[in-house]
């Protein structure tokens, strides 16, 4: 892989976890960043035979520190050819005229707002160079409705737009920019988070089903960095088979 240095944000759990283990694998410096820092240094440990990694334990939503954390960059750290804009989330399933106002506002910060802000801090350094990768994790939830996805679906589709704006913007550089759009997921805390901490709840989503791994998105994160140089993979939609679009819904008598 002709890369080095990736940063990968939500690397303590899921999704970002496998992708960091992956990109180990391939020698690739890693910056971890996530809030929780034992988790990061427990990956940091776990993958030290294989490279060399650097932990920013901040709240990514932290813009400040975030900026300071990437300007003071060990050298070894700086010349950052991977952005896995991974950290986001969801918050509550409920019908849009019953959500939480604060839950829409965290996600659209975490999941807009930040990946917008990371992006923009590293885009100089990218063009400088003229080389390197942005990988953003959007979600099938971007492209198809569902109830009680609202404000998160939106932020998604967000993320495809911006993805595919990128690569307008970035045209006639070697930058390349991809969309990954996973459906449902387990092993990772997604639905936890959504449900707030209810297990309960959380586990339901996926009784009955096998949902996608998070290695399988780390997967085909391999096969998107390995493409030729002239080959830019701008959106992967996977879900499991389990899954599958669900088209219109009615209401009748409504
Ligand atoms: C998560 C995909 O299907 O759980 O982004 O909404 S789904």
């Amino acid at each position: 892989m002709n890369y080095q240095v990736a940063l990968v944000t939500g690397a303590s759990s899921g999704i970002g976890k496998a992708i960091a283990e992956n990109l180990a694998k391939q020698g690739i410096k890693l910056i971890l960043l996530a809030r929780r820092a034992e988790r990061l240094e427990a990956l940091k440990n776990q993958l030290t035979s294989q490279t060399q990694c650097h932990i920013i334990a901040c709240d990514i939503n932290d813009h400040a520190t975030l900026e300071n954390e990437l300007k003071n960059l060990p050298k070894a750290f700086q010349k950052i050819d991977i952005l896995v804009n991974n950290a986001g989330l969801a918050l509550g399933v409920s019908p849009a005229q019953e959500a939480d106002w604060m839950d829409w506002q965290t996600m659209i910060n975490t999941n807009c707002m930040s990946l917008a802000f990371l992006t923009h801090q590293l885009l100089p350094g990218l063009v400088k160079r003229n080389h390197g990768h942005i990988i953003n994790i959007g979600s099938i939830a971007g492209t198809y409705h569902y109830k009680g996805a609202n404000v998160y679906g939106a932020t998604k589709a967000f993320v495809e737009q911006f993805s595919i704006n990128l690569r307008s913007d970035l045209l006639g550089t070697a930058i390349r920019v991809t969309n990954i759009e996973p459906g449902m997921l387990n092993e990772s805390e997604f639905s936890l988070v959504r449900f707030k901490g209810d297990e309960m709840k959380a586990g339901q989503v996926y009784a009955g089903l096998e949902p996608l791994k998070s290695s399988d998105i780390a997967e085909s994160v391999d096969w998107i960095l390995n493409q030729p140089a002239h080959v830019n993979i701008n959106r992967v939609e996977i879900m499991p088979v389990h899954q599958a679009p669900g088209g219109p819904i009615t209401a009748k008598n409504g």
